[in-house]
């Protein structure tokens, strides 16, 4: 997969981030996937998570959610 710029995988947190508290839980990736065919910027919804949650807390930070896409 092509690497995002920051302003996308930006644009991409917030549209997933519904209630706007600048981290996604699993609940928003889980509604987001719904309308994208189970993906998040084309990557699997369980892949994602377990590529970009490098804390372990199951929430994306900004700053995770940028670092694993751009
Ligand atoms: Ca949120
Ligand atoms: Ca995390």
């Amino acid at each position: 997969m092509d690497k995002m710029t920051v302003a996308e995988a930006e644009a991409l947190f917030r549209e997933i981030d519904a209630d706007g508290n600048g981290e996604i839980r699993l609940s928003e990736l889980r509604d987001y996937g719904k309308d994208h065919g189970g993906t998040v910027g084309g990557v699997k919804l369980a892949d994602f998570v377990r590529g970009a949650d490098t804390d372990g807390n199951r929430r994306i930070s900004r700053t995770e959610f940028t670092s694993h896409f751009a």
